[in-house]
């Protein structure tokens, strides 16, 4: 199908992934309609793209019932739902966990459900390597988590169950991402993901922290290539353009230890204060990265290096200093 004809419904396009993708989907050709509620997601996410004459957004909450048929009133060949939009917060859904099943689960499965009885081509949802729980052994294939699992949160929780309807179905595809980090990832909260916090405190001269050690380690994945991920799993892109079903890891299979991402980003930003190492992050995992094998072989292959992802979110972080 020719991208012009190709209809996206992005849930969460105010957000980190969820901006990149709308603008990435638009500059396919494809028109999109962005849902978010602005609860974490913000309209700056969306300043390249909001303006675009194929976007139209809705300021709407994820739970609000009749989002595909809204969808489809403004475009009525709707064909692929991605679905991002979250309580992204783990902490926030240890305190609220009502509001994180309803949000993550429940409306989760609305929406996949409608898109199902819709008949649309593709659903693709954001799944979450939270959803492995901490006894994984690594590197951490899909078949790791399962019923038995005890996810550290609601969120794990909740990204786990809506999971794992969605691969029952036989309809539509859970992208269990790693640890994502690019540009419009927020800096400014304490839960913030390490590599923005490390490279807003390298940028303005302050040491870095480090939970514990500094020997726990990550598969941290550039958001570009998460993206790519996304319309390979919609079918847009790949070898076979079919949507894929099921559930893939998004990583890169790389292992980055906390100690030597501080390195790194100490170098990059021309920092040279001694990191400050604090008390372990309780309930941090020890290590975690992706066997992405599965996803390999439809067709997924990250190329960008964690050093020239990190040169690309400096560029970014600095200009958004003016
Ligand atoms: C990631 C997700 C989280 C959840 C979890 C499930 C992000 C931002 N968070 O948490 O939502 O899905 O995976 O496993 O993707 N660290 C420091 N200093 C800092 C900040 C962090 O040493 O200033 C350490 C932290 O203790 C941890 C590592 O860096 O060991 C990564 O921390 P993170 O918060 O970026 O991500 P993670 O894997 O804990």
């Amino acid at each position: 199908m020719e991208d012009s004809r190709i209809a996206c419904l992005v849930t969460g396009c105010a957000g980190f992934i969820g901006s990149h993708l709308a603008e990435r989907l638009l500059a396919r050709g494809c028109s999109v309609i962005g849902v978010d509620n602005l609860a974490t997601g913000h309209r700056r996410n969306m300043a390249a793209f909001a303006e675009h004459p194929d976007f139209t957004f809705f300021e709407r909450d994820v739970c609000a019932p009749g989002l595909v048929a809204k969808a489809r009133t403004v475009c009525p060949r709707l064909s692929h739902v991605f679905h991002l939009a979250a309580v992204v917060s783990v902490p926030y859904s240890v305190d609220h966990p009502r509001h994180t099943m309803a949000v993550n689960l429940d409306a989760s499965v609305s929406l996949h459900e409608a898109a199902r009885e819709a008949g649309l081509r593709a659903f693709v949802f954001a799944g979450s390597a939270a959803e492995y729980g901490e006894t994984a052994t690594v590197p951490i294939v899909e078949g790791a988590a399962g019923p038995d699992t005890v996810q550290q949160s609601p969120y794990g929780r909740a990204k786990f169950l809506a999971s794992a309807r969605i691969a029952a179905s036989g309809f539509g595809v859970s992208l269990r991402c790693f640890n994502v980090y690019g540009p419009r990832q927020s800096a400014s909260s304490p839960y913030s993901g390490v590599i923005s916090l490390f490279m807003e405190r390298g940028l303005c001269g302050r040491p870095l922290t480090i939970f514990g050690d500094g020997g726990q380690t990550r598969d941290f994945v550039a958001v570009s290539d998460v993206v790519e991920g996304y319309l390979l799993a919609a079918g847009l892109t790949g070898p076979t353009e079919t949507p894929l079903a099921g559930i893939f890891n998004v990583g890169t299979g790389h292992s980055t230890s906390i100690l030597e991402l501080a390195r790194l980003v100490a170098k990059l930003t021309g920092n040279d204060r001694e990191p400050e190492f604090l008390s372990s992050r309780q309930g941090d995992i020890r290590h975690s990265v992706a066997d992405f094998s599965k996803f390999a072989a439809a067709g997924f292959s990250p190329n960008l290096s964690l050093e020239k992802g990190l040169a690309i979110l400096l560029d970014w972080q600095r200009l958004q200093k003016g």
